[in-house]
């Protein structure tokens, strides 16, 4: 077996490899990867390799915390597996639910809840990955796309009301999630040994129907990706007004439901948004996404790939800092994306985008009907993270008991919570009883702020972190509380969130504030988004300590409450008082990005010789 080079010092030609090259050279996103991993020597493997193990839904990470000791000691690093597990809408039955809790033993003891509706374990070790992902596909789930430059976990609205509008977009989640997902037999060959799938565990109703697809993996070229897939990760949610908490706006692509006489006639669909920027660089910064147009149900699946092969055949494939949809967007315009999309899309009528009206991005915490006689409880969860720490609520346990006895459906929520749905009226005691048994209550007694804050994972896992986020922002938050409560705004909508690098993970460009991380303890404050999610903060300071962000925020607080009219929300304040984000994009940016797109045009007028 031939291995590349562990580093590219010793192997000049893995330094030189584009992600572009190892895709196209991976025959199906195969390249060495179970060589490598049946290969108990290698204590990590090769960054190509780790660049192929995205699409299959994992990414080699070592402990951030142990890096500097370890090499000063002249030791390995701690190397270990991050893998996520993708669930449209974020739907997870409870024997899922449990095998999850299960499989999070053998690597960090806890569970992450992601903001995408997925589930994601640390700290798998190399030789334990296989038997991770084997499990979790048994489960009747699948990691296959939940990385990558892929369309990524479509996530849907989380609140399990039974009517024919949330019905219909559970049904496009799935529908899109199965439509992208990537196609080759090597998922199934390396995690799988070939099995491809049970036919019995196939047929069971609980199986997500993206496994049954695996079976389906032809040989030869992805029909919609082609060799090289997408120039970068792709998003796509579907929200039903007036909630938002997809967080449509910071999508590649959104989907919101028109009804008419009582049944989804179409979607309007927007296009064009995602947060990751690098501080400093002009050229790269946060896009809300823009309306595309309005299409008739039967044609939004069709259109949706439309979109994604014009981003596939539009995309910078020479800087993947400017490759993701929205740049392209920028570049060609939204008229000029229009027209391409509509060109691919022959036969089918598109109309006007319809007006959108979101109030918030939040989570209805808490016990509500569903409309078919049963009932949901969203249970508030601080930061996704479900674990059994000492002196905290036992999530674990909790939702381990629930699931092994009350067996109901579980929901990630795009705000990490969990919403344990179709409880019968009957057993409503006995779940709350097993949650206070676990010191798991009801968030009654939050600020409104709190319950919806969310900060990224960033260290010790997150290899890009730059500053704390996960472990940070509860601390923080409990100096904000109190002000809050002080200046009477405890039941206010006010959006936090916090990542502890300018990728944006925890979306906090369309915060009201939004703290990113630059350096150890030292963080951009952004502040002037939306509690609905629909407009773009801007930078206030640029660089802020941890301690210091309650008195900042603080000095915005107090302003609102002696400014603000009758009823004004925080975000509608800022927005009549202050400079939003929403200022025009600068000139700059657009130089910027018509530069690396001639070199691209250059580049493929040399490739076309
Ligand atoms: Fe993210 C990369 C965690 C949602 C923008 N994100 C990462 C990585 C994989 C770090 C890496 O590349 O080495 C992080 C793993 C950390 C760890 O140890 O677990 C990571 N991202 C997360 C999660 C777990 C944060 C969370 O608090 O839940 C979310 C997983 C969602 C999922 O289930 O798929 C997560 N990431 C997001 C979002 C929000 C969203 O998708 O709605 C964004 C902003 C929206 C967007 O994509 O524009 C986001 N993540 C990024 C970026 C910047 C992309 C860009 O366009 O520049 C990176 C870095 C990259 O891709 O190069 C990144
Ligand atoms: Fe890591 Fe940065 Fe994403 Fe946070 S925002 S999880 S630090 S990549």
């Amino acid at each position: 077996m031939t291995i590349r080079a562990l580093t590219p010092a010793v192997n000049p030609i893995m330094s030189k490899a584009s992600v572009e090259d190892i895709k196209l050279e991976s025959q199906g996103l195969r390249g060495q990867i179970a060589e490598q991993f049946a290969d108990a020597a290698l204590s990590h493997v090769p960054d190509d390799s780790n660049v192929l193990l995205k699409f299959h839904g994992s990414y080699q990470q070592d402990d951030r915390v142990l890096r500097a000791k370890l090499s000063k000691e002249g030791k390995d690093k701690a190397w270990s597996f991050m893998i996520r597990s993708k669930m449209p809408g974020g739907r997870i039955s409870s024997e899922q639910w449990l095998i999850h809790d299960d499989l999070c033993t053998k690597a960090s003891g806890t569970l992450r809840l992601t903001n995408r509706q997925g589930i994601q374990l640390h700290g798998v070790l190399k030789g334990g990955l296989k038997e991770v992902i084997h499990n979790v596909c048994h489960s009747g789930l699948s990691t296959m796309g939940a990385c990558g430059d892929v369309v990524r976990n479509t996530m849907g609205p989380a609140a399990p009301i039974k009517d024919a509008v949330h019905a219909d977009a559970q049904k496009l989640t799935e529908e899109i999630s199965q439509r992208f997902l990537w196609r080759s037999s090597a998922y199934a060959d390396i995690w799988l040994d070939g099995e491809k799938i049970d036919p019995d565990w196939v047929k069971d109703p609980e199986v997500n129907p993206e496994v049954r697809a695996l079976t389906a993996a032809p040989e030869g070229d992805d029909p919609i990706y082609g060799k090289v897939y997408l120039p970068r990760k792709f998003k796509i949610a579907v929200a039903i007004q007036p909630s938002n908490d997809v967080d449509l706006y910071s999508q590649d692509v959104g989907f919101v439901p028109h009804l008419v006489n009582g049944a989804v006639e179409g979607y309007t669909i927007t296009v064009g948004g995602g947060f990751g920027m690098s501080h400093g660089q002009l050229s790269t910064r946060p896009f809300l996404a823009q309306p595309l147009f309005y299409v008739k149900r039967e044609h939004v699946v069709d259109a949706t790939e439309a979109i994604v092969t014009t981003q596939r055949d539009h995309g910078n494939r020479t800087e993947r800092k400017n490759a993701r949809m929205k740049y392209t967007v920028q570049t060609m315009g939204i008229d000029g994306f229009r027209a391409e999309v509509q060109r691919r899309l022959p036969g089918i009528e598109t109309f006007p985008a319809k007006a959108i009206q979101f109030d918030s991005v939040e989570d209805k915490l808490g016990w509500h009907e569903q409309g078919d006689g049963k009932l949901y409880l969203a249970v508030y969860v601080s930061m996704g993270r479900i674990d059994n720490k000492p002196g905290a609520p036992q999530y674990r346990a909790a939702f381990r008991e629930i699931a092994e006895t009350i067996k109901c459906p579980l929901v990630v929520t795009p705000n990490t919570n969990v919403i344990l749905a179709d409880i019968d009226p009957a057993d409503k005691d006995k779940v709350d009883a097993i949650l206070a048994k676990h010191g798991v209550v009801h968030a009654d007694g939050f600020t409104r702020a709190r319950k919806v804050a969310h900060a990224c994972v960033a260290l010790p896992t997150c290899g890009l972190s730059l500053s704390e986020s996960e472990r940070a922002l509860p601390g923080i938050m409990d100096k904000i509380d109190p002000i809050l409560r002080e200046l009477d705004l405890a039941d206010e909508p006010i959006l936090f969130r916090m990542t502890g690098c300018p990728n944006g993970c925890g979306r906090p460009y369309n915060a009201d504030f939004g703290f990113v991380g630059r350096a150890p303890n030292k963080y951009a404050m952004f502040v002037g988004g939306s509690v609905r999610g629909d407009r773009l903060a801007g930078l206030e300071f640029k660089s802020v300590l941890g301690e210091d962000l309650p008195g900042k925020v603080r000095e915005f607080l107090v302003a609102f409450k002696a400014e603000r009219k009758d009823g004004e929300i925080f975000a509608d304040w800022f927005a009549r008082t202050r400079t939003t984000g929403e200022a025009p994009v600068p000139e700059q940016f657009h130089i910027e990005l018509a530069e690396r797109a001639a070199k691209l045009a250059g580049q493929k007028a040399v490739a076309a010789e």
